[in-house]
């Protein structure tokens, strides 16, 4: 009797396994190959994340979709890969939103700084309508943005001096992303800002042709600029996402089918990378601690006076952006914050 119900039990599982692999095979996916290219090194969020997002699109292809992951900037930095992609020479990648405000300029709201208090607010806004709208704003650029992926809050470090207050900035040579809104932030506080790419960062730093940085602390560790970052202020500024983006020229050419995987992959990757990346934050700052960093927290005091003091640079660049499209964000925000 149980040896029957196990043999039965077999025959089942035999044969669910054969009209699943069976319903694999009548979907239209063909075996491709995508790169997938990335600015941080291999050991990373954004590595982890892209290797997961690999392994996702080959399960969900049934194997025939290949993905092989190109980190440290292998294939240029953010801007060059986001040229790459609207040419069709690079499959699809992951990058900062600063850079994409180039093509689209609504992707400068998340330069504004002290937006966002938590990353619960952050996912609200970014996976609700806001953020998809901005996502849509890609395709006639050339690009196809899939989901956000979690960079995290912003801090500073320097090799000169804790910052405790906002006058500390002055005289900073400190590397930016690329856009205005970045630049015209940290000139308002006080520092020279350098726009720079991240994958020129670690050398500056070294060679101190700039004195610091911003980025999250999971970045500070995993490209080691503690190696050459003696101070880190924990200012938690600005929370600017990564996008994962396919090229245009390339993603016309997909079945629906193979869209589907890749876009299903792709949202699986946002959750694991997003877990990923919490935990990490507090890995890393174990880490830096470790390392012998000098870390500061502004007061909340001095957080608000760095606040009033860019004021006038988030009033000029709400008018730029749009006051609509700012004004939807903080209510956006304020819901989310509940
Ligand atoms: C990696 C960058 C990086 C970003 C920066 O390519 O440029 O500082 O924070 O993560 O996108």
């Amino acid at each position: 009797m149980f040896k029957q119900f196990k043999a039965s039990v077999l025959v089942v599982a035999a044969f669910t396994a054969c009209t699943l692999t069976g319903a694999a095979w009548a979907q239209d996916i063909k075996p491709r190959l995508i790169r997938f290219g990335y600015g941080l090194n291999d050991d990373s969020v954004q590595g982890r994340a892209a290797r997961h997002l690999a392994q996702e699109v080959e399960k969900l292809s049934g194997g025939k979709m290949k993905m092989k992951t190109f980190g440290s900037a292998s294939l240029g930095s953010d801007e060059q890969m986001q040229g790459a992609l609207v040419g069709g020479a690079q499959e699809m990648m992951v990058g900062s939103t600063a850079p994409l405000a180039g093509m689209v300029k609504d992707f400068g709201i998340f330069d504004l700084p002290f937006l966002f208090e938590s990353e619960k607010e952050a996912d609200a806004v970014l996976d609700g309508q806001l953020g998809t709208r901005l996502l849509g704003k890609l395709e006639p650029k050339g690009l196809v943005g899939l989901v956000y992926w979690e960079n995290g809050f912003r801090n500073m470090t320097n090799s000169k001096k804790p910052i405790v207050r906002a006058e500390d900035m002055q005289g900073i040579k400190l590397r930016v992303m690329q856009n205005q809104i970045a630049l015209g932030v940290f000139n308002q506080l006080g520092a020279n800002a350098v726009p720079m790419p991240f994958s020129e960062l670690f050398t500056a730093l070294e060679t101190r042709t700039v004195d610091g940085q911003e980025n999250p602390v999971t970045t500070i560790q995993s490209s080691k600029f503690y190696e050459v970052q003696p101070y880190l202020t924990l200012t938690r500024h600005v929370y600017t996402p990564w996008v994962v983006m396919a090229s245009k020229k390339w993603w016309d050419t997909l079945t629906p089918d193979e869209q589907k995987v890749i876009r299903q992959a792709a949202a699986n990757s946002r959750d694991f990378e997003r877990k990923d990346s919490r935990a990490d934050s507090t890995k890393a700052m174990g880490v830096l601690e470790k390392e012998g960093m000098k870390i500061n927290t502004p007061s909340a005091e001095e957080i608000a006076r760095m606040r009033e003091k860019v004021k006038p640079v988030v009033d000029k660049y709400t008018q730029e952006l749009g006051p609509d499209l700012v004004r939807e964000l903080n209510d956006e925000i304020k819901k989310a914050r509940g």
